[in-house]
């Protein structure tokens, strides 16, 4: 057969198979009335699932002159046909005609939560709703509740989820900023070249510790800008100059991320970060300020009457508004700048105030390190204690442990204690709070353990009144140290549960139990939002990293970034306590952890 060569050279994975007949699934469902042939949707999904469960690549196989694509169960001649069009091609014409038919705008629709093909095809027709912005305008006006199959509860869940597509899309995770950053920073400055660079600090919302972020503001100070607008321009052999003048330049990187870079003179370091880090809102009342003072405010500096009397460093711009400095975490203009005029700040928890990790998976169940490199890993880190918690037998995806795993594990890390002096280490779980808001393990085994952190990984859809009481209830077992990434949200995978929140706060006050700031950069949980709302509940919080892995204990400075948002202050942060006061207010404190 001619096609085999060309096929057999094909770089499509099964993977991008699979998700080409779930769309072409998605777009038939969207396209035909009900009375059309249900089974030709199926055969797709069918088809999709069929070719992900292949342990070898089709692209390969298909080299095989005795292989037969007709072999593999629930793809039949027609399938096998598409299957071959798109190794050669990358498509094939029914899904193009079914793009054609569905603008790409209606196609957005199935991207928000609880929207499938069969609802998004009843907002088409029903309502003539064919994008994301005229979804959101019939939700806020309560018009969906009025069409078949969509309810006030429905209509809130497409409005949360809106906000978290708008929260997060073209927007960087954390840890993606993280890496950027960090090689932006090495290739700046290495080999000195760029001569006469000073500084250089990642401004905008990456240094505000947004949950986020859009693009990094690179702020340097140098006599000379070209140079440095040189360099940044070699950064990335793919990457485009959107715009470039005599200080400022701005680039799109192959990867589609953006850099803005600003040259500053030294002598305006500290207003132009002030500036590039904003947030807006919060350098709007900055200059409001400067001009009730008679004074203006700019990137270059503070000005009386176009003198330039401030500007060199943030304290000194910030002093002469009549305000204390205000850390960058803060800058969102929420009553931060209530605060630094009456000096009362908050004295935000720092990653230096962190004894210990309370939440630490290892190989045991879905960890990548063993006990022993967990351990190491926290030693690097200089902890006092960590609290070791692998997951319980219901997360099976994760190889959670029964009560005779559980029990062996602890032995383990009994004997791995004997080992080690200068790290205390707990024995912990983080338990599943069941959809029908039992915990998964007996009471007996939480009677040994020293830190019990309750999680939920299953049964998310449930009412909000259904969620907040499994939370509460598991709460008010009195087993429970904590609840690990409360509102299970997964940033641009999963908008937060349904909760009540408030109700959350009160109960885990009342019965002592902490709430978790969890690190791992796509939860970030509790999230920005959540947090905000705690402040007024005398709730405390543990934050953790949740590291499944040596190098995701750093994911701690995540976690630490979030709590410093919340305005957190370290003695509301059960694990920036020293392990004795730790234990005094932990309930389960096994014999073997009192005399470590
Ligand atoms: P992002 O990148 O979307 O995560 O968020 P930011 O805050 O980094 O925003 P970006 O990159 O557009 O701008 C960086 C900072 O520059 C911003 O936080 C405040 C400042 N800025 C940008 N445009 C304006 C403006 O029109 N007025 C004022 N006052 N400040 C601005
Ligand atoms: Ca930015
Ligand atoms: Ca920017």
């Amino acid at each position: 057969m001619s096609v085999r060569p060309k096929i057999g050279e094909s770089v499509i994975d099964n993977e991008t198979i699979a998700k080409l007949f779930d769309e072409t699934a998605d777009l038939l469902e969207i396209t035909s009335s009900d009375r059309a042939n249900p089974f030709r949707v199926r055969a797709y999904r069918n088809g999709a699932r069929s070719v992900r469960s292949l342990s070898q690549q089709l692209a390969s196989s298909i080299r095989d002159a005795n292989f037969n694509l007709t072999d593999i169960p629930g793809i039949g001649k027609d399938l096998a046909g598409k299957i071959l069009a798109i190794l050669e091609t990358g498509h094939f014409s029914l899904l193009d005609d079914l793009r054609r038919q569905v603008p790409a705008s209606t196609r957005d629709l199935l991207n928000v939560p609880n929207i499938g093909p069969k609802r998004a095809r009843v907002l088409q027709h029903d309502l003539h709703i064919h994008s994301l912005d005229a979804l959101y305008a019939a939700a806020s006006e309560h018009k969906l509740s009025a069409c078949k199959g969509f309810g006030p509860t429905s209509e809130q869940k497409i409005l949360a989820g809106l906000a978290h597509i708008q929260l997060t899309s073209g927007r960087m995770l954390v840890s993606e900023a993280k890496a950027l950053a960090a090689a932006v920073t090495k290739h700046m400055k290495s080999k000195a070249a760029v001569p006469g660079l000073g500084d250089l600090v990642i401004a905008g919302s990456y240094r505000r510790c947004k949950e986020t972020i859009g693009d990094l503001d690179l702020v340097v100070t140098c006599s000379n800008a070209k140079p440095v607008m040189d360099r940044l321009a070699t950064f990335d052999s793919g990457s485009m100059i959107l715009g470039r003048g005599e200080t400022k330049m701005a680039i799109r990187l192959k990867s589609g991320r953006q850099i803005d870079l600003r040259v500053v003179p030294e002598r305006s370091l500290g207003a132009a970060l002030i500036y590039f880090t904003g947030s807006k809102a919060h350098n709007i009342v900055l200059r409001k300020i400067a001009a009730d003072r008679g004074l203006k405010l700019n990137e270059y500096g503070l000005y009386k009457n176009d003198e330039w009397i401030a500007g060199s460093t943030e304290h000194q711009v910030y002093r002469a508004l009549g305000l204390a400095w205000i850390p960058p975490e803060l800058r969102e203009a929420t009553g931060e700048i209530e605060l630094a005029a009456t000096n009362r700040l908050p004295h935000l928890i720092e990653s230096c105030d962190i004894f210990g990790d309370l939440h630490l998976h290892t190989n045991v169940t879905d960890g990548r390190g063993s006990l022993a490199e967990m351990v190491v890993a926290a030693q690097r880190r200089h902890y006092k204690f960590i609290a070791i918690t692998d997951h319980s037998r219901r997360v099976t995806m994760a190889n959670g442990l029964d009560e005779t795993r559980l029990r062996r594990h602890w032995h383990a890390i009994d004997q791995m204690q004997q080992k080690v002096s200068d790290i205390v280490l707990l024995k912990g779980i983080e338990i599943d709070i069941l959809e029908g808001g039992k915990l998964d393990l007996s009471k007996g085994v939480f009677a040994e353990a020293d830190w019990v952190v309750g999680a939920i990984h299953y049964g998310q859809r449930q009412s909000r009144m259904q969620m907040t009481k499994r939370i509460v209830n598991a709460m008010r077992t009195g087993l429970l140290n904590a609840i690990a990434h409360p509102t299970g949200r997964l940033i641009g995978q999963r908008p937060p549960y349904e909760l009540d929140l408030e109700e959350v706060f009160r109960v885990a006050s009342d019965c002592h139990c902490a709430l978790e700031i969890n690190g791992q950069p796509t939860r970030l949980d509790l999230g920005e939002a959540a947090l905000n709302l705690a402040a007024k509940y005398p709730v405390r919080f543990v934050v953790n990293s949740d590291a499944h892995a040596p190098e995701e204990l750093a994911f701690m400075d995540f976690a630490v970034a979030q709590a410093r948002r919340g305005g957190l202050e370290k003695h509301r942060v059960l694990n920036a306590c020293a392990l004795t006061e730790l234990r005094s207010i932990l309930k389960y404190t096994s014999s073997r952890a009192q005399s470590a």
